[in-house]
């Protein structure tokens, strides 16, 4: 009755944490109020979950800014190596629960939260994703700040602020992907630290002069400012707190309007937008390069700031410029950074004025770089007309340096004249283009792919002329990992909590290997029930939510079948719809006696396709479109459910994730460089139907080939298969035709009109560059072993979920960081 009258939660324990009250609330409890009322300046009669959120996520904040303060004055006084990792990307998701766990401090914020009135919740999923990422390449980059931190490790990254997020994908009602922007900072971010006093001027333009010995001077042109803000980043259960330091442009200011008189206000104004532009939006595209100027832009702005932040926070050590290897590493991830490279040379000769060899020798004792694909459409190629206009100095430095690489390259293989023009760091066909990873090779000392497969693969195919020419020892691999913070702890608390019942302590979390010891209880009946109930629970919760947005029913009895990630021709989700609608077809012809016998399955499907990749896009239509007639078919009622989920998001992973009883990683082999979203279902107990390609190749080492599901061609035979496509086709009909069947039914317009859907279906049926026909039968075969295993002998599939959970210790990104750390940048834990 109380409720009537006091608008949120207990009246006693709002008033008595008012500013300037004596009491004994607890300070977790005071500190919300207070912010509450002095940064928010609203009060306990309105307010609701977002101010509540706000609230708690400042009074969360503080915490990590003290350890944050505590973590950099460490690092100050003891002057470590330490090593910096520059991502154009970093998709983290909120923040506020992953904060509230790796302090430790959930339980008593909820409690206090509870207290004014408020359910934890739904005070997190008042959060807004900070979308700041593509895909895996961005999801990694901040799993790995978060081990870094968790694994006491001097680590900072270096991304952009963007604006706008990812975009937010709608999807129209005749199944079309529609995009719309993701204004992420517009309830303002709680995470972030402006540092107004932190800035850079970054020149683009203007005029290069070479002078004697290589040396250059760069002037003229325009300068923007960069401005730093940043994100703590907690460690697990220690006080150590690393550091992303994101970059803002703004205009600098006076230049403008120095330029123009005043009669040109306007004008004016028009340049100083166009400067802040640059950090205005993330570039949607994974996996494929657009080569626009602005994405240029941002490389070399957000390069260019790093690199000079980096210099100045070394020379406050007072070391000489030549130990600069030895307190920096940086890290590439991907070719997006390359320009570094050039930037620091340009920095020590042009401005330190170091000798152009004894820079050299800084340069390439300082980079790594981090491939990220063998797909040649996403390698990147800047013409060199953009250079010029841009980056005059930079395309100066970057031929220097061509000049006296190829005269080595001619010394150690006389007269092959080819050789030298694929390694060159110029492309000499299709206008002339730098090649960013031939020069990201060139200034690295070591080289990595992200998982054994791929790693081969980057040796023997796309740099297989640079692993000629340095030798073997340049070329490494680093299998990519995930924090199971974040990924089992946060994602799945039931499972956590069973876990950690089960092991005696919450250790696994920082040595995930000791999640072998649930071996123990493999054939435990008691153990299996518990199991089984944490999995039953994120299905249902995960229904729940599918009710709530798409107004739909799933019944979470049913074997659930998820694929999430971008949508790409490469990764196949065109072959899990085909293979759908096989399963649909096959159902359909059946007695309802055979029918009632079928194993009933969910199939979930979520992702997002670059705004300008249209066969993606068709794919996602085609999706919707065949889930519309399935879902509404009584013939097939309760038995096949086909879905695909809007908007995908990390959020949105950490409630399908939990959820799976099978996940999809059906990319043709060869392709998928890891994957790592194939570790995050196996974590939490869903198992792996997939090609032999990319991580799932160590995920099966370690969990034992007989608990993942294998299917298709294996990466030697593409090629051939692909040739064969070209000049020996064979008909559909021929090679599958339960294949040619479903093709038939999709062009017979029972999903919409036949022309719709033929430019996709002619990728199949001719040229089939993804082998979607080479790999269809023995697809379908992979999912009635699925079915089999799952209807024949439930205890055998809990076992194998737990098997498969137990033993995948060597997937989290704490082995992955500490490789890093102890192979390639040479750093050591700093303990806080
Ligand atoms: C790969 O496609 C991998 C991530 C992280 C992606 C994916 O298989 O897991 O990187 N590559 O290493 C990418 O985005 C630009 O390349």
């Amino acid at each position: 009755q109380g409720q009537e009258k006091w608008p949120k939660g207990d009246e006693a324990t709002w008033k008595a944490g008012l500013r300037g009250v004596d009491s004994d609330v607890p300070e977790i409890t005071k500190n919300i109020v207070h912010h509450v009322q002095t940064t928010l300046a609203r009060q306990a009669y309105n307010i609701d979950d977002m101010g509540a959120y706000q609230a708690t996520a400042l009074a969360v904040r503080e915490d990590l800014i003290v350890n944050w303060n505590e973590t950099q004055l460490t690092y100050t006084k003891k002057s470590p190596k330490r090593a910096y990792y520059l991502s154009l990307e970093f998709l983290m998701g909120r923040t506020l629960d992953n904060a509230l766990l790796n302090l430790g401090m959930k339980d008593k914020f909820s409690e206090g939260v509870n207290k004014l009135g408020f359910n934890m919740e739904d005070v997190l999923h008042s959060e807004r994703d900070a979308a700041l990422g593509n895909g895996g390449l961005g999801r990694l980059a901040a799993c790995y700040v978060d081990s870094s931190a968790t694994c006491e490790l001097p680590v900072w990254g270096y991304g952009l602020r963007y604006q706008y997020g990812m975009f937010q994908q709608l999807i129209a009602p005749d199944g079309s992907q529609l995009e719309a922007p993701d204004p992420w900072l517009d309830n303002s971010n709680p995470w972030e630290i402006p540092r107004l006093d932190v800035t850079v001027d970054v020149r683009f333009g203007g005029h290069a002069e070479k002078l004697e010995g290589n040396r250059g001077i760069w002037s003229g042109g325009q300068e923007v400012l960069a401005i730093a803000y940043d994100c703590p980043i907690p460690g697990s259960d220690t006080k150590s707190t690393n550091n992303i330091r994101f970059w803002s442009a703004r205009p600098r200011r006076g230049f403008d309007l120095q330029s123009f008189n005043a009669g040109n206000y306007e004008r004016a104004v028009e340049t100083s937008n166009s400067a802040a532009n640059i950090t205005n939006v993330l570039y949607p595209n994974d996996n494929h390069y657009a080569g626009k100027t602005l994405r240029l832009q941002q490389q070399y702005f957000w390069c260019a700031a790093s690199l000079s932040d980096i210099m100045r926070r070394f020379k406050n050590t007072g070391k000489d410029i030549s130990e600069f290897p030895n307190l920096v590493a940086i890290q590439l991830n991907d070719t997006h950074p390359t320009l570094a490279i050039p930037e620091l040379m340009r920095i020590l000769v042009d401005e330190e004025d170091v000798e152009w060899n004894a820079a050299w020798d800084i340069v390439t004792r300082t980079f790594s770089y981090t491939n990220h694909t063998v797909l040649p459409e996403a390698l990147e190629k800047w013409p060199v007309q953009i250079f010029e206009q841009l980056l005059p100095r930079h395309l100066q430095i970057i031929y220097d340096l061509n000049w006296t690489f190829l005269q080595a390259v001619a010394k150690k293989f006389p007269n092959d004249v080819a050789k030298m023009e694929r390694m060159s760091l110029i492309e000499e066909a299709n206008g002339r283009q730098i090649r960013m990873a031939n020069l990201a090779v060139l200034g690295s000392f070591k080289v990595n792919g992200v998982a054994e497969l791929h790693s081969e693969l980057v040796r023997t195919t796309i740099l297989k002329d640079f692993v000629d020419f340095y030798g073997i020892s340049k070329f490494a691999n680093v299998t990519n990992g995930i924090t199971p913070r974040r990924w089992l702890d946060q994602c799945n608390p039931s499972l956590s909590a069973l876990i950690t019942e089960t092991l005696g302590s919450r250790a696994w979390l920082k040595d995930l290997y000791l999640l072998k010891g649930l071996l123990k209880y493999e054939d435990d009946v008691a153990f299996h029930k518990k199991w089984a109930a944490s999995k039953a629970n994120n299905k249902q919760r995960l229904a729940a939510y599918i009710k709530s947005t798409l107004g739909v029913t799933v019944d979470p009895r049913a074997m659930f079948v998820i694929q999430v990630k971008r949508i790409h021709e490469y990764k196949r989700q065109s072959l899990n719809i085909l293979g759908v609608i096989h399963r649909y077809l096959t159902i359909k012809a059946m007695t309802p006696e055979e029918r009632a016998k079928v194993n009933p399955r969910v199939v979930l499907f979520a992702g997002k396709a670059a705004p300008g990749y249209w066969m993606a896009k068709l794919i996602i239509r085609l999706i919707v479109n065949v889930g519309k007639v399935i879902n509404s078919d009584p013939d097939v009622k309760g038995v096949l459910t086909v879905l695909f989920l809007p908007d995908y998001s990390v959020s949105l992973a950490e409630l399908l994730i939990p959820a799976s009883d099978i996940s999809e990683h059906i990319s043709t082999a060869g392709t998928e460089a890891s994957g790592t979203s194939n570790m995050k279902f196996c974590l939490n107990g869903g198992l792996l139907l997939g090609t032999v390609d990319g991580a799932n190749i160590e995920i099966a080492e370690e969990v034992g080939e007989d608990n993942v599901f294998f299917f298709g061609h294996l990466t030697p035979a593409v090629e051939e298969l692909r040739y064969n496509h070209r000049y020996n086709p064979i008909p559909v009909q021929e090679k599958s035709p339960a294949l040619a069947a479903v093709l038939d039914n999709v062009m017979s317009g029972c999903y919409g009109e036949a022309s719709i859907w033929e430019p996709f279906i002619n990728t199949v049926r001719q040229g089939d560059y993804y082998l979607i026909s080479d790999d269809f039968d023995s697809y379908l075969n992979a999912q009635a072993m699925v079915d089999e295993a799952y209807t024949k002998d439930p205890k055998e599939w809990i076992k194998k979920s737990i098997n498969t959970t137990a033993r995948m210790g060597k997937f989290s990104s704490d082995r992955a960081i500490m490789t890093y750390a102890e192979e390639i940048w040479n750093i050591e834990p700093v303990k806080i």
